[in-house]
This record gives structure tokens, C-alpha cells and sequence, in this order.
């Protein structure tokens, strides 16, 4: 049947007859059908990716173009007055991931069916996401982001397993998503849920009643955890995914004919940060319960599971007290001495334990001692886990480690976000690169074709037309596609060093005000989203609103800056300011930021990266040439020795350097205490001189040095599209299916 006639026969109407909603109704019963239909059952092995995060986005338009029929879709609406944006607009944002990690999960169920490899998706369904992002006064507010509607992707399966905490036996139910490779088949993520939550709980933004376990555990996605009993809630939410996961594993394979001694031939287990670690102890709980010794069933799981570390921040390598594991989940504690003793039996290093002397369970210890695979994710990232932050693990397993520079999906972060520019490639090369990413290379042809450069030239205009009405629209801002757009958007966090980006942005003022007129005006563009419990991250939120306010408002400056602050930053948001972005901000302190992700989506949608030698960054660095990138502060071991030695002093910074004094003295100025609040703004300040863990000050000099150079360098329009064009043309390496490739082949094994 074709395209029109399914839609019509779904919407029981005809198409122009039908309201927004209700097409997008047909359209994801039909799209689902169809994806069904390319299900695949048949293999013997299979990858779980397991995460506490799955950044999906919306998925619509996604799945239409990877089932192939976008265009036709489009074109149908059009011809009977619809306009596919609008359509789109309808669909809510699911929000079950922070950032790049979750993305990162997503961009990989993407590539994994796109090319043809067995490989689910293992996590929750929290029903309000992460949050939801207001601004009220100059401050963030968090507010519940529903998602799940009566139709929905979600599809609720009949499949339940039993999970025990202490005292408490509930039913984890699965939902399942389809996940449709690019002209490939179809895999799932599956999300399990319980079906007694309650959203009426929550209450004062989102707030709830954290005991009320049967009420509360998949409401949201890491509720906060400054108490005890928001640390116990996240070990009740892990333990409840990794527990219904295995179960799922289990049932899988034994249905395969797995006889559970040769699991690591059904299933190869994906531990995507440490959330879902104790999916180990938990398989060799289930396996012993079956019937299998303890040492085989260890050495079983540890054949089946790979671990990926995305971070060296001591923060996120979780480590839980044993009372709290006790409180939770007893029956695991037995399983994790056993492999606490193990190791103390082999290696005599306490940094090394899986059980400290304080009776804390580091979970990265249990992954990398009973995983087979430990991968950092990006070259500098792994070097680094290997020569210091897990050096000594490195010592005793060499051949664990192993490097996955990471990769997005150029389905959504090309050829759905930017329309535009895909169209023109493909108008240049064919559309091979849809495909094969690396066939990006044959633009290079076209560096000294004048046509061509125009032509990206007017293409990144109208994209930052698109952002500008999109602004106005939503936002209520008005800014001029003929400034410089300059986007930092990720999470919120002192190592990305947002703050360093609102310095600059405080000196420029400063200048201007002095009389110094810039040489191109510029609009500076965030978006994030600070952790509801990280105090500065949101002090950095409220001094980059009261900017907003100052410079936009003040008719001195506001022709040569603007400042920006997207609210609710997420996926669809990503794919408005992308395409419109002319310098991409990775501004990290080298050696923090493991890889990034942002930075590939830039590069790809031709912005021109201002960055340090962090995470991929290096890697984008030797891809384009020092010509087509702008590269400023210390290198990672500077930083590394800076840390070592101690000897990094903020205060010195603030008291030598005018121009940084001056800008940090305005953070308390009279000026924006007229338009911010004291506590958040002397606080912030206060930080800034007294601590900086994350050297802003080091590198505040170098940056607004190399700023300044990419600013100027715009001003040489034909040079400019020449780098537009270079970062097009060398971004395949950073295609996810890539990525996922190497998985495959250096751990994986997949047929
Ligand atoms: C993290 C790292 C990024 C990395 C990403 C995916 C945790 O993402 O910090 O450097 O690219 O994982 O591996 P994020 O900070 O965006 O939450």
C-alpha cells in the first residue's frame, strides 16, 4: 500500500481535513507498523547496551527518514496544506538523558541498526525525564518534563520480572521503543517501569516524597542526591534496572538454547558509566541461583560484560557505602565480598579494592576486574586512564584497555537537522556519504570553487535565519542573523567552563563601554542545564542571565553583542542552533572533558571549533589542520602537573591581571546587582577567586587572544567558507556508525 493511502486509512479522514495532532497520530501508528516489520530476531549473538541515560530526542522525523520515506511524507502534507514542522512540533521531547552520555547511547542504537548488528537498548522509563528548565528572575527553575502520551513510541509489553529490595518485591514491566537502523532493520530499547508510580506525588516544581519507593522510582531520571535518602532512591533505581535487565538477558539467551555456561556466546553486556555496575554481582547472583558454582558463574559474567568509562571527575566514578547497598539490596552485599576478596587475594593495593577500608564499594573497580573490556572515549581520554587516573589498573590489565573515539549519527545531526546542507552535499557528491561518511572527503575538490563557498556561506545564513525566527518565536529575543554566532551549549558544569565564556563576554562589555569598538558584532548563544544540587552551576546560569539583560538592553552595546541563554536546552533545541552556529565553544580545561559530542555535531554543520586540547577536540585538531580550527590554553599534562604540584592559585591571576580583575570585580558591580541577586552573584565571585578548581583564570588570556584572532579571521568571508568547508568534508570520521564499527570488531563480535 502506498504512503498516502496508509496515512489516510490511519487518520480515518482525509489529510487536509485532519488537525496537527491527529496526523501526528496516524504518522506514529504507521511508522511504528512499519518499523515492526523489520524486526530482527534471528541472530545468535546480541549486544545490550545498558545505561541509565537514552538522550532519544524526538523521534518522528528520525524514523521517517531512516524507513526512507521523509521526502514522500513531506511531500504529501504539502500537497494537502500540512507542513511536516508543524506536525513535528506536536510530538513532547522525552527527556531521559543529561547530555552527551545519553545522546551518546542514543547516536549508538542508531548506528547498531544502521548497520544490520543485533543490539537493544536496556534502561528506565522515568516519566518525567530529567526536568524541565524555566527561567524565573534571573534563576532556574525545575519543573517535571512529561513525555508518555496515551499514543506514545512506548509500547507496553506483557513482559514482567520480579526484583527484590529489602522488604519489598515489586514488578518491573517493560515498555519497548523501536529503534530503525538507516535503510536497516530494527532493534529496541527496552525501558522497564513500575506500573504503582504516581506523577501526582511530585509538587513545588520537583518535589517529592523520596521514601515512597512504589510511588517514586521512575518518576525521574538522578533525583537529587544531597540527602541519604535521594542516595538510596538512585541504588533502588539502578538496582531495579540492572536487576529486570538480567533477568531479560537470561531469558533471552536461554530461549536461544544459551545453556548460561556459554552466555558469552548469546550476549555481550555494554556497561555504559558505572551506573548500571551492579548488572555483575546481580547475573552472578541469578546464575549461582540457577544452579551454577560461584567461581564459573564469575568467570562467565566476566566474559560477557564490557565497561565504557566517560569521565575522569571523581564525581561520577560512583562508589556506595556498604550500609547503604545493606539497606537496599542485602542480597548483593555476599556476591560483592566475594569479589572484593578475590581481588585482595591477587593484589596486594588498596587503591585497587573493591570494598575500601571505609567500607565504600567503588563500582569502576568492580567493571574493570570483572569486565573484559574497559574503553575510554576518546584518544587523549584513554591515554589519560591509562598514564594516571587508572594507571594502576592499566599496570595489571593492559589488555583490557582499549580506546572508542566517539561518533554521532549523521541521520540526525545532518541529514534531519539541517536540510539545507545535506541536500547541497548531496547535490555535489551523490549521496553516498549518507552511507559511508568518510565520502564527505570528496568535497575537498571544492575548497577553491567559488560557487561552492558562496553557496555554504548562504546556507549557514539562512540556517541562522531559521534560529533567529525560531528565537523571536519562542523566546521573545531578537538577534541578527548578521553577527557572528557564537554557541556553547551542553550541560552545565565548572569543567566546561561556561563561566570562562561569561568572562570574556564581561570584558567585551567593559571595552565597549571604554570606547573600543569591536571589529564584528557577535551574538553569543548558551544553553544548559545545571544539576538541581550544583550550587555555582547555577550561580554561573544567573550571572550569564543578568548579562543577557544588561548588554541586550544597553543601546551602546547591544549592536555589537548579545547574549543569549536558550531555555530548556535538549535535543530539538540542539538541532535549531547547530546548523546556524559559526564557532563552536569547547572550551574545557584540557584533560576534563573525556570526549565531547557537541563538537563533532559543529564540525559537521560547518562551525569552526574555539577550542583547548581536550577529549576529541585534539582529534578534530588533526582532522582539519591548524588552518580550520582555533586552539588556545594549556595542554592537558600542564594541567595534569598543575593539579600534581598544587601550585594553581586563582587569587594571583585575579590580583596580576587587570583586565580579569576588572571583569571579575563586575560580577558584584553596581550594575548587576541591579538586576541580580547578591547571594548568587558574591558567592560565584567568591569562587572564582578563592578556588577555581578548574583554572579559568589560567587560561583566560590565551582565550581571549585566540577569540579575538576567530573573530577577525571571519571578516575574510572566502577564507571563512573554506573552513566551513574543511570541517564539512573531514567530519566522517566522527560518524557514529564508525564508532560502532570498532565496537564491534575489537569487542563485540557480532555476526
Ligand atoms: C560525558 C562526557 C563527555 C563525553 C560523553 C559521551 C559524561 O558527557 O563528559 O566528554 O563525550 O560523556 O562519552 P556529558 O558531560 O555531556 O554528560
Amino acid at each position: 500500500m502506498d504512503i498516502q493511502t496508509l496515512l489516510k486509512q490511519n487518520l480515518g479522514k482525509d489529510i487536509y481535513d485532519a488537525s496537527d495532532k491527529e496526523i501526528y497520530d496516524a504518522l506514529l501508528t504507521m511508522t511504528q507498523e512499519m518499523a515492526a516489520a523489520k524486526e530482527h530476531t534471528s541472530s545468535k549473538k546480541k549486544l545490550y547496551y545498558i545505561s541509565a541515560e537514552f538522550l532519544i530526542g524526538k523521534l518522528l522525523s528520525n524514523n521517517l527518514i531512516n524507513l526512507g520515506i521523509y521526502k514522500e511524507v513531506q511531500e504529501i502534507l504539502k500537497a494537502n496544506g500540512k507542513d511536516i514542522s508543524a506536525i513535528e512540533e506536536v510530538e513532547p521531547e522525552p527527556s531521559l538523558g543529561n547530555g552527551g552520555l545519553g545522546r551518546l547511547a542514543a547516536c549508538f542504537l542508531d548506528s547498531i541498526a544502521t548497520l544490520g548488528l543485533s543490539g537493544d537498548g536496556i534502561g528506565l522509563n522515568y516519566h518525567l525525564g530529567l526536568f524541565k528548565q524555566e527561567f524565573e528572575n534571573g534563576l532556574q527553575k525545575e519543573m517535571p518534563n512529561p513525555w508518555i502520551e496515551e499514543k506514545s513510541w512506548l509500547i507496553k509489553t506483557d513482559v514482567t520480572y520480579p526484583v527484590e529490595f529489602k522488604g519489598l518485591r515489586v514488578n518491573a514491566r517493560m515498555y519497548d521503543i523501536e529503534v530503525t537502523g538507516y535503510n536497516n532493520i530494527t532493534n529496541k530499547l527496552h525501558l522497564f517501569d513500575l506500573d504503582s508510580v504516581d506523577e501526582t506525588i511530585v509538587h513545588d516544581g520537583i518535589d517529592f516524597d523520596k521514601e515512597d519507593i512504589l510511588k517514586n522510582l521512575t518518576l525521574f531520571l538522578y533525583p537529587d542526591d544531597s540527602d541519604d535518602q535521594g542516595r538510596l532512591l538512585r541504588i533502588y533505581q539502578q538496582y531495579f534496572m540492572v536487576s529486570a535487565g538480567a533477568q531479560f538477558i537470561l531469558d533471552e539467551c536461554t530461549a536461544k538454547g544459551c545453556n548460561l555456561y556459554d552466555l558469552p556466546d548469546y550476549a555481550v553486556i555494554q556497561i555504559n558509566d558505572t551506573h548500571p555496575t551492579m548488572v555483575i554481582p546481580e547475573l552472578i547472583r541469578l546464575l549461582v541461583q540457577r544452579g551454577m558454582d560461584m567461581d564459573d558463574a564469575i568467570e562467565v559474567v566476566s566474559k560477557t560484560c564490557a565497561y565504557t568509562n566517560h569521565t575522569i571527575l571523581a564525581e561520577a566514578l560512583e562508589k556506595w557505602p556498604v550500609t547503604y547497598l545493606k539497606k537496599v539490596v542485602p542480597q548483593l552485599m555476599p556476591v560483592i565480598e566475594v569479589l572484593d576478596d578475590k581481588v585482595r587475594r591477587k593484589f596486594d593495593d588498596e587503591s585497587v579494592a573493591v570494598i575500601d577500608r571505609n567500607d565504600t564499594v567503588h563500582m569502576a573497580h568492580i567493571d574493570i576486574h570483572y569486565g573484559f573490556s574497559v574503553n575510554g572515549v576518546a584518544a587523549l581520554h584513554t591515554e589519560i586512564l591509562k598514564n594516571s587516573e587508572l594507571n594502576n589498573f592499566y599496570k595489571i590489565y593492559p589488555e583490557k584497555f582499549n580506546n572508542k573515539t566517539n561518533g554521532i549519527t549523521f541521520r540526525r545531526w545532518l541529514l534531519h537537522c539541517n536540510p539545507l546542507l545535506a541536500d547541497y552535499i548531496e547535490s555535489l557528491i551523490g549521496e553516498g556519504f549518507k552511507k559511508d561518511a568518510s565520502e564527505l572527503e570528496k568535497l575537498l575538490k571544492y575548497k577553491d570553487d567559488e560557487a561552492v563557498l558562496n553557496k555554504l556561506l548562504e546556507i549557514k545564513h539562512e540556517n541562522k535565519q531559521l534560529l533567529c525566527d525560531y528565537l523571536k518565536e519562542t523566546q521573545g529575543i531578537q538577534i541578527s542573523p548578521d553577527t557572528i554566532f557564537d554557541i556553547q551549549v551542553k550541560r552545565l558544569h565548572e569543567y566546561k567552563r561556561q563561566q570562562l565564556n561569561a568572562l570574556y563576554i564581561i570584558d567585551k562589555y567593559l571595552e565597549i563601554k571604554a570606547g573600543k569598538i569591536p571589529s564584528a558584532p557577535v551574538t553569543a548563544i548558551f544553553g544548559a542545564k545545571a544539576a538541581p544540587a550544583y550550587v555555582i552551576a547555577k550561580d554561573i546560569i544567573h550571572l550569564i542571565l543578568c548579562l543577557q539583560e544588561i548588554i541586550n538592553n544597553d543601546p551602546q552595546v547591544n549592536q555589537y553583542l548579545k547574549v543569549v541563554m536558550v531555555e530548556n536546552y535538549n535535543v530539538t533545541k540542539a538541532g535549531k542552533l547547530i546548523p546556524a552556529c559559526d564557532i563552536s565553544e569547547q572550551i574545557s580545561l584540557a584533560s576534563k572533558e573525556a570526549s565531547g559530542t557537541g563538537n563533532m555535531k559543529f564540525m559537521l554543520n560547518g562551525a569552526v571549533t574555539l577550542g583547548t586540547e581536550d577529549g576529541a577536540n585534539v582529534e578534530i585538531h588533526q582532522a582539519v589542520g591548524d588552518d580550520n580550527i582555533f586552539v588556545f590554553g594549556a595542554t592537558s599534562d600542564e594541567v595534569i602537573e598543575h593539579y600534581a604540584k598544587g601550585d594553581y592559585v586563582a587569587k594571583d591571576y585575579y590580583e596580576t591581571n587587570p583586565s580579569i580583575k576588572a571583569a571579575i570585580d563586575f560580577i558584584t558591580s553596581e550594575e548587576m546587582l541591579k538586576v541580580g541577586q547578591k547571594e548568587h552573584l558574591e558567592r560565584l565571585q567568591k569562587e572564582l577567586i578563592g578556588k577555581d578548581w578548574f583554572m579559568t583564570l589560567l587560561d583566560f588570556d590565551s582565550y581571549k587572544e585566540t577569540k579575538e584572532k576567530a573573530l577577525k579571521a571571519y571578516a575574510d568571508q572566502k577564507a571563512w567558507a573554506q573552513k566551513i568547508l574543511v570541517n564539512i568534508a573531514k567530519a566522517g570520521f566522527f560518524s557514529s556508525d564508525r564508532t560502532i564499527e570498532e565496537y564491534n570488531k575489537e569487542i563485540w563480535h557480532l555476526a
